[in-house]
């Protein structure tokens, strides 16, 4: 069952087995279990618990990279099935998302931008690391409908602030609408920085996505 697998996927994040994800993550493909709630509910939600686990000291840096490494395999065995069942026809907008400068955390933004594909728009991925003034060139040139950043971290969280500062700065604040997201970001935050978008989690970003279009 759905329940089942998510429970196996996430134990098997938890003991970095990239191989067993991988295995799990084609048993669903072919049990034709809901994917989107695999990435969720089992892989995500893995990968938390060794956060926390590495947040309270009982676990260190090598256990996070390899816990998302395992996840990372098993999101590339998902991906092109999860392509394959979206297909669009028509786009419904350009949306240009990145991981914020100073941040290399990039599995949750990679998440955003496959689910957003999937439900139709033209996705442009600036990548990880991106500098501020790199996101204002980009609504520039792909006069997106939303621009969306990526912060992991309470440290990189604040330069959210100069997107926003910055795109008012070029004139061009009002011609496109700012997503943020990321695991300190809150709808607190998006508020207090004036973002009009604020996504929990990849599903929250395509239901807000799709409200702007
Ligand atoms: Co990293 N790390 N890490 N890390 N890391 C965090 C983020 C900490 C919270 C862990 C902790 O201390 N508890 C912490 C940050 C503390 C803080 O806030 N200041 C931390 C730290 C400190 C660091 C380093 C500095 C460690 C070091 O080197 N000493 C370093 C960062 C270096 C840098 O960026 N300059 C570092 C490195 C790493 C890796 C490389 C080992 C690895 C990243 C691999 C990669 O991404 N390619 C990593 C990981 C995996 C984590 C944790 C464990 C998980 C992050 C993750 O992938 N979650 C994380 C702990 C945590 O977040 N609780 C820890 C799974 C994804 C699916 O969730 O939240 O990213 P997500 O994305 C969701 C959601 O937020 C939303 O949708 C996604 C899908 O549902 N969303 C958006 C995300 N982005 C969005 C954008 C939008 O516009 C809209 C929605």
């Amino acid at each position: 069952s759905q329940d089942e697998i998510n429970a196996k996927a996430k134990a098997a994040v938890m003991e970095f087995d990239d191989e067993l994800v991988e295995e799990i993550c084609e048993e669903a493909i072919e049990a034709k279990v809901d994917i989107v709630s695999l990435i969720e509910d089992g892989l995500t939600a893995g990968m938390n618990e060794i956060g926390d686990q590495f947040e309270q000291g009982t676990l260190f840096l090598p256990h996070v990279i390899a816990a998302s490494e395992a996840m990372s395999a098993g999101v590339a065995v998902l991906t092109p099935v999860l392509e394959a069942q979206g297909g669009a026809a028509a786009s419904k907008g350009t949306i240009v998302i990145g991981t914020i400068e100073g941040d290399i955390h990039s599995i949750g933004k990679d998440i955003v931008a496959t689910m957003l594909k999937i439900a139709g728009f033209k996705v442009v991925d600036l990548g990880r690391d991106v500098a501020i003034a790199t996101y204002v060139d980009a609504v520039k040139e792909h006069k997106p409908l939303v621009i969306g950043s990526s912060a992991l971290m309470t440290t990189t969280m604040v330069l959210q602030m100069q997107i926003e500062e910055q795109l008012k700065e070029a004139g061009i604040r009002d011609t496109v609408k700012t997503m943020v997201g990321g695991a300190p970001v809150t709808q607190d935050w998006a508020d207090k920085i004036g973002s009009d978008i604020y996504a929990e989690n990849a599903t929250d970003a395509v239901v807000k996505c799709n409200a702007a279009a």
